[in-house]
This record gives structure tokens, sequence and C-alpha cells, in this order.
């Protein structure tokens, strides 16, 4: 077989990458080493940037996401068992993010690309890339038991932060940043009315709390947990009373609790490799970098590696031109690190470590006092949830 670009990985990057090249007629193949439920069970992010909508809208995939999903244009901060509204549109001249799940992006994408009749080979075992420093790389997998062999100009490695491709680069050719954090995130997905009509970020002593959503009558909740917690640990009763435990009055009062259709943990990791170009394989979304969940960036800069990726490919393959491949990774760097900081930072404010005590609690009460009452430090909050813009900085 052949074709201009293989894409290992049918999460929301790859499947991105998919329907950009398509619309811009360059073939490409997807291979998965999942199937198809498989990836749409993984319940992952809800927040959507102004920018990655705008992405989405370029790939055809936005009318289901214009017609269901949520305008947010703001959010609330609780600490000291206080409510404070972030109000970004007034922040930030009128800008706003989109609640709408990982799920039904990636649910968009899968139908576009069914609808358009693309390649995409699903559980597929023994994924390898060969040849990325040659201009004739290759991709090998099993498929229903048949070895199969893809030939292509270029790869795209959006296989996730355990995928195949950052792990086929040689040590001496890549460095990796890593923080790995003390906690992580119990979530639970209920079909609930949401506690409120935007999302709470809670500091509390007992540790954080996110009460998020997916529609008027779905509900997202999280808890910061020990990482020796495990999922069985924590009926559904127990983690409505904890949920509780950690708002403020008005919101216990409104709480309305029901049956998890999900539940799962989550660790948390800031993580990025550089560079994210080897010769003819590029990396893209969480194979390249992670960031702990509570600034809402992981899938919005997957988004942004892909339409850089997109361009640059299409440049290569349309245009016979290097310079996008030549830019790919320092562009989307840029981006990356700012998010990074922005992910680190809020969550280090948010969350209760075990080593900072009560000073540490009063550290984080103090700067969030100081960020709600001070117009540039909620702007500083604003603008970098919102989603800074495509050419910050150049
Ligand atoms: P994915 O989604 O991990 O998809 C990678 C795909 O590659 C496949 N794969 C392979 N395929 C072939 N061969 C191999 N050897 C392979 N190895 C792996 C996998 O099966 C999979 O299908 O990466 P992608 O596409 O880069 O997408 C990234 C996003 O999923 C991720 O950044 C976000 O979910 C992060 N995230 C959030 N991001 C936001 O922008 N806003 C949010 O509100 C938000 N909330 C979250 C989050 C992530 C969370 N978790 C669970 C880490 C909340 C949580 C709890
Ligand atoms: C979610 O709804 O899953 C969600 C929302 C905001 C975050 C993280 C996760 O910061």
């Amino acid at each position: 077989m052949r074709t201009q670009v293989v894409i290992v990985g049918a999460g929301p990057s790859g499947l991105l990458l998919g329907q950009l090249l398509h619309k811009a007629g360059v073939d490409a193949i997807i291979v998965e080493r999942q199937s198809p439920d498989y990836v749409l069970g993984r319940i992952r992010a809800g927040v959507l940037e102004q920018v990655t909508l705008d992405v989405l809208a370029q790939a055809g995939v936005d009318e289901r996401l214009n017609k269901e999903g949520l305008v947010h244009t703001g959010f609330d901060l609780l600490f000291k068992g206080q409510r404070h509204r972030i109000d970004l549109s007034a922040l930030t001249h009128g800008k706003k993010v989109m609640v709408y799940g990982q799920t039904e992006v990636t649910r968009d994408l899968m139908s576009a690309r069914q609808a358009a009749g693309l390649t995409t080979f699903y559980e597929a075992a023994d994924v390898h890339i060969h040849g990325f420093d040659s201009a004739k790389p290759s991709v090998t997998f099993t498929k229903d038991g048949q070895q199969q062999t893809v030939h292509c100009d270029f790869i795209a490695g959006c296989d996730g932060f355990h995928g195949v491709c950052r792990a086929s680069v040689p040590k001496s050719s890549i460095q990796e940043f890593e923080r790995v954090y003390p906690f992580g995130w119990l979530g639970v997905l209920s079909d609930t009315r949401p506690v409120h009509e935007e999302l709470i970020y809670v500091n509390s002593t007992r540790g954080f709390a996110l009460c998020s959503q997916r529609s008027h009558s779905r509900s997202r909740y999280y808890l910061q947990v020990p990482l020796t917690d495990k999922v069985e640990d924590w009926s559904d009763e127990a983690f409505w009373t904890e949920l509780r435990n950690r708002l403020d009055p008005a919101a216990r009062e409104q709480l309305v609790t029901g049956a998890s259709i999900e539940k799962s943990i989550a660790p948390l990791r800031s993580f990025v490799a550089e560079p994210m170009r080897f010769g003819t394989l590029f990396l893209a979304g969480d194979a390249a970098h992670i960031v702990p969940p509570t600034g809402a960036k992981g899938l919005n800069l997957a988004a942004t590696d892909v339409k850089y990726l997109s361009d640059a490919l299409v440049e290569a393959c349309v245009e016979k031109s290097r310079a996008g491949i030549d830019h790919y990774s320092e562009r989307c760097l840029a981006r990356i690190w700012r998010a990074e900081r922005f992910s680190w930072w809020f969550t280090s404010l948010m969350h209760r470590f075990p080593d900072q005590g009560e000073i540490g609690q009063k550290f984080q009460e103090a700067e969030l006092d100081y960020l709600i009452h001070s117009e540039s430090g909620s702007r500083t909050i604003a603008e970098n949830y919102v989603g800074l813009p495509l050419n910050f900085g150049e």
C-alpha cells in the first residue's frame, strides 16, 4: 500500500489531521490500535477554545457543535468557602469558550471520515514505524492476522503519550521534560443537572474539585485524590459526600446526585518532548506533550499542533515547499510552553500538595484573593484560559 501521509492514532489529533489533509487534497491512511468504541469510551476533555473551534470549522465538523455546544463566558473560582466569577468575555474583549465533550468531537470526526470513504485501520496490532530518517518511511502492522506495510512520504505520530512514535526516536535525538504531580483526578460522569450553569474550580482545605458539564442534563465532576486511591475505593455515595464537602453552601444545596455512568482516575503530569520533528516523522498532541487538565489545554494544544502540521504537510505535498515542515517544531513549542506554564501554575494554585502545610494554604488563598480583586490578575487568568491567539508573540 502507498499513501502520502500515514497517521498513527485515531484520537482527536489523528482524526482532525486526516480531515484537514483530506480537505486540502492530501491522501492519508490512519492506523489505530484500538476499536472505535474503545476510543469513544474514553471520557476526557470538555472545554474548547475559539482557536480550536476555528480549526474544527475548517475541517467541516462544526455543525453539531454549533447546535449542541454550550457557550460559556465565565467560570467561578471557589476558595475560603466563597465563589467569585471570572468574567472571561469582559476581560478578553468578548472571547468565550465552548463546552462540548471530546467524545462528541471524536464522534463527529469519525462520521466525517466515514462519510468521505477514507481508510482507517482500527484494531491494528504491532504497529511499527520505519525509515523516518529518510524520504521513504513506512509503517507496518498486523490486521486480522495479516501483516501490512504502508509506504508514505511522511508519518504523523498522533498516538498519544503511550504511543509507538515518540518511543521509536533514538534517545540521543530527543529531550524530555517532565513533572509528575503527587495526586490524581477522580472523575465522575452522571446524567444529572449540573450544579451551576458555569464551571466551578474549587480550592478547599480538603483538596481541589471541579464542577463541569457536558449538557444541561449531564454533569462531569472531578475530585483531587491521592495517587494510591483506586476507583473501586470510591462508591458513588462516597464521591458525592466528598464533593459536597468541598463546595460552598449554595452549591451544596443545588447539587443533584445520581448514579455514575463513568468513573476513572487520571494521574496529572506536565511533559514536553523536544523537538517534535525527526526527518519525515512529526509528533502532534499528547504524543509530544501532556498538561495537567486544570487549565483545560490538552485537546486545544492538540488542535493547534494539528493545524500547524496540516498546513506544513499541505505545503510540502502540494506546493513542494519545505518552509512549513522546517518550522513546525519551533512554532508548536512556543505555544506549548505557554500553555504548559499556565497549566502548571493553575494546578499549583488550586491543589493541596502533601508538603504545603497551613502556610501553603494561606499563600494560595492570598494569591486567589489578589487575582480576583486585581483587574490585571483576573485578566491574566482569563486571557490564558480562553487561549492565546495563534500569532501571540510573533
Ligand atoms: P489521544 O486521545 O491519547 O489519542 C491517541 C490515539 O492513539 C492510539 N494509539 C495507537 N495507535 C496505533 N498504534 C499505537 N502503538 C498506538 N498507541 C496509541 C490510542 O489508542 C489513541 O486512540 O491523544 P490525542 O489525539 O493527541 O488527543 C489528546 C487529548 O486526548 C488530550 O490532550 C485531552 O483529553 C486532555 N484533556 C483536556 N484537554 C482540553 O483541551 N480540555 C479539557 O477540558 C481537558 N480535560 C483532559 C481533560 C484529559 C484528561 N485525562 C483523562 C488525561 C480531562 C482529563 C481527565
Ligand atoms: C471536563 O469537563 O472534563 C473538564 C473541564 C475543564 C477542565 C478539565 C476538564 O479544566
